[in-house]
């Protein structure tokens, strides 16, 4: 469950930056001062398309290394051609579009702003935001819930969608199915705190990369930056679902990335780090979605019966192919992960 947007990314114009205000790796809800940049991108600059959202990049990628017909999305769109966009970039690759459709409100868009290894994020939700519970009450979305047997929410969800985010949570712990979750970007934890707070006693499976911790640790005044005892702290934390402990990975770019549990059986020895082979600068293209085809190697991976260690492998193997491609796309033909 996510926000569904279309990428407008553009690369090498660094000058964008600095006219709409933006830093150049992060990821943020436009303001005032950037609200003219998606007809700026469109009109002055050389634009390339692509599905975006995060969670929904995510469930491309756990489809990726899942048999056909795994996955489903639930997000918000407009009724318009972004939409039809969406929708054809997901059957292509075997996502079910599990959209509530508002009539008042364009498909959300994001601008990505690509320079050098970095991805500036400035996103617009519009009808993303309109997501309401109801669409979680029509019989064929229900079925889809209880047909399922793992969720995953995008944090970003959180700016607005707390209320169906919670439906799907409550649902998990209830039946026992593993429900996990993306801290998204630094300011979820940081300015989305008390949603953040509400949620997480119901997340099984909590993702994240090295600054989104560290505005978690930040925001809870934990006075600590260093990512193992993060990792450790969030997988300490109360949870709703007694009977499994919680999984906490925490990617770091190029770096390695951490996985903690308070169940050795989980995570050997409570906390892992895992190192990352690193790519040769000249081979990266871009990092738009890295993290999300992490998420998705992942979660696809656990959900087909893998251990931690497994999983985090076939995260890595996913952010691998991401990078080299253009935008949040995949390799196709599919390569074996
Ligand atoms: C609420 N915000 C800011 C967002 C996003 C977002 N997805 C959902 N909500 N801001 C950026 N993205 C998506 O993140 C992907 C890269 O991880 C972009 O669409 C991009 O595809």
């Amino acid at each position: 469950m996510g926000n569904p947007l279309l990428d407008m990314q553009v690369v090498n114009k660094p000058e964008l930056l600095d006219k709409y205000g933006l830093k150049p790796n992060d990821a943020i809800l436009a303001e005032g001062k950037q609200a003219d940049i998606y007809d700026d991108l469109q009109a002055n600059y050389q634009v390339e398309y692509v599905a975006g959202g995060a969670a929904q990049n995510a469930a491309r990628g756990a489809q990726y290394v899942l048999p056909e017909g795994s996955t489903a999305y639930l997000g918000a769109v407009g009724s318009d051609k972004l939409a039809d966009q969406l929708r054809a970039a997901n059957d292509k690759e075997g996502l079910h579009s599990a959209y509530q459709v508002v009539d008042d409100k364009p498909t959300g868009a994001c601008a990505v702003i690509i320079t050098g290894h970095d991805r500036s994020l400035c996103t617009t939700l519009g009808a993303a935001e309109s997501f309401s519970p109801s669409h979680l009450d029509k019989p064929e979305i229900k079925g889809l819930i209880e047909r399922a047997q793992n969720f995953y929410l995008g944090g970003f969800f959180l700016t607005h969608g707390l209320e169906s985010a919670l439906v799907l949570a409550k649902h998990a712990a209830e039946k026992n199915k593993p429900f996990a979750m993306n801290l998204s970007a630094p300011f979820i934890p940081q300015f989305f705190k008390s949603q953040v707070d509400e949620i997480l006693p119901y997340v099984d499976v909590l993702i994240g990369n090295e600054s989104e911790a560290e505005a978690y640790a930040a925001s809870h005044e934990w006075d600590t930056k260093d990512i193992p005892t993060i990792a450790q702290k969030l997988a300490a934390l109360p949870k709703k679902n007694e009977s499994t402990a919680r999984i906490v990975v925490i990617t770091q770019g190029a770096s390695s990335t951490v996985a903690a549990s308070t169940s050795s059986s989980l995570v050997p020895s409570g906390l892992q780090t895992y190192p990352v082979e690193a790519l040769a600068s000249d081979k990266i293209v871009d990092t738009n979605g890295a993290g999300d085809a992490f998420a998705g190697g992942f979660l696809g991976a656990r959900a087909l019966g893998k251990s931690v260690d497994e999983a985090v492998e076939a995260g890595h193997k996913m952010g691998q192919m991401n990078v080299q491609l253009s935008g949040p796309t995949f390799k196709f033909p599919k390569v074996q992960i």
